[in-house]
């Protein structure tokens, strides 16, 4: 259970992006925004529930089964939540629940519901609308009121025209409201970053030449939990060529003395992500080859990170780590070719055979977060404002494996990626994942440390 106690934000703060979001919606309009279902793993065994970042943000609450409803009144927006009753019996087993009392006095609305009058109240509430502005597939039971009085043909309908005649989707709305991050949202993004960059240095520590994908595994998210966090996507841990695998998740191989060790990993602080990839030799040294692939991504991803200005197009960071890439990749060796046909037309030049992914995406409650960054999928996309967070996060990989194109043998089995969480400010890029060492000099000195 999500099981919040205390709320993350003000209630001044939720209440304003309640009133930002309504206040672009038709007022003979009813919203409804259900929160996410609970999902079975096996038998009556649920995975671990996490509440829908729009609930999250509209007004914290992070229980299962909820639905966030407003409708205007004719004076104003009144929001509503319907939540789980209190119920002994279901609360033996399952865990206390805050109950429709509860969530009255305690969270940022005006009325709170019992989940078991839902129907009878939405199917009022429909009746005096011409439109509903509903997330679906989170919640079929509300899907299917709100078709059923699409649909109807009741005498009411027919003789006054009343009842909702279409379904709008909310969220580019919310996406649009959720890209730029408040001054207080930053402050949870920062401690989560910070969280993140923790964990990778312990892990850094106790790395050894024999350590198992899996234990390094255990030590990050073990960090995270410790400190009452958790994962916010699950860890990539990735030795040798597992490195080159862009979303291995096996993590249970051991690691070789002489090989790279890449790890992507990041926690959730109040449901806001962390996203981290470090790379750094299992016995704690670079070999000269390895360093050359890592100075290069290095080099990339500071260019990207300065490339995070206010004005910039979104795609400033990956024009910026794709031309220090190409470059290097030519200066090396490894490309034989002209610049322009490592970088291609459109930034998909000969250069992505080994740097195959785009350098940011947005950040946020949710890790891939929401929001426009790139209108139509072309083009160099919208322009950087203040408070946009997103990542930066160039990487060079030489599978060894690899059977569509040569790998140069001295670099075969490498695969480096650097990934920092940058906040967009009138000051330049600020780096909220700063405390994470990237330089060779820090981690040669910080691997093996610990163990
Ligand atoms: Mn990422």
């Amino acid at each position: 259970m999500g099981g919040v106690t205390k709320l993350p934000f003000e209630v001044a703060e939720y209440k304003a992006r309640q009133h930002r979001f309504l206040s672009q919606i038709a007022k003979d309009c009813l919203v409804l925004i259900p929160t996410n279902p609970l999902a079975v793993r096996s038998n009556d065994v649920h995975y671990p529930y996490r509440a829908s970042s729009y609930m999250l943000y509209l007004c914290g609450w992070s229980d299962p089964g909820s639905v966030f409803m407003a409708q205007h009144d004719g004076e104003e927006w009144k929001v509503s939540l319907f939540v789980q009753p209190k119920d002994t019996t279901a609360e033996i087993w399952e865990g206390r629940r805050i109950g429709v009392d509860g969530a009255a006095k305690g969270w940022p609305i005006d009325h709170a519901n019992s989940l078991s009058d839902i129907e009878e109240i939405i199917e009022k509430s429909l009746r005096d609308s011409n439109g509903v502005y509903l997330i679906q597939k989170s919640n079929q039971q509300i899907d299917e009121i709100v078709n059923r009085s699409l649909t109807s043909k009741s005498r009411q309908r027919n003789t006054h025209g009343m009842g909702p005649t279409s379904i709008v989707d909310p969220s580019p709305i919310l996406d649009e409201m959720r890209i730029c991050k408040s001054p207080s949202e930053i402050e949870i993004m920062k401690k989560s970053a910070e969280l993140a960059a923790e964990a990778h240095s312990i892990a850094m520590e106790k790395t050894h030449s024999q350590i198992g994908e899996w234990e390094i595994q255990s030590i990050i998210e073990g960090h995270f939990q410790s400190k009452g966090s958790q994962w916010s996507y699950p860890s990539i841990v990735g030795g040798g060529d597992n490195a080159t695998i862009l979303h291995y998740h096996a993590n249970n191989k051991p690691v070789k003395d002489g090989d790279l060790i890449l790890v992507d990993a990041g926690c959730e602080i109040d449901g806001y992500a962390s996203d981290i990839t470090r790379t750094w030799p299992a016995n704690g040294k670079f070999t000269e080859a390895q360093k050359e692939i890592y100075n290069l991504v290095l080099k990339a991803e500071i260019a990207a990170i300065e490339a995070c200005q206010i004005g910039s197009p979104w795609n400033s960071s990956h024009k910026a780590s794709m031309e220090v890439i190409s470059r290097g990749l030519i200066d090396l060796g490894i490309l034989d070719c002209t610049f322009e046909e490592a970088m291609g037309d459109d930034l998909d030049g000969k250069t992505r055979q080994f740097f195959m992914h785009g350098t940011s995406h947005s950040l946020g409650l949710d890790v891939h977060d929401v929001g426009v960054t790139r209108p139509d999928g072309k083009g160099d996309g919208r322009l950087l404002e203040q408070g946009m967070v997103l990542t930066v996060e160039p990487g060079l990989y030489f599978g060894s494996w690899r059977e569509d194109i040569t790998i140069p043998e001295k670099y075969s089995g490498v695969g480096v990626r650097i990934e920092d969480n940058v906040v967009i400010t009138r000051e330049g890029p600020v780096v909220l994942t700063s405390n994470c060492p990237k330089q060779i000099s820090e981690i040669e000195s910080l691997v093996g440390s610990g163990v």
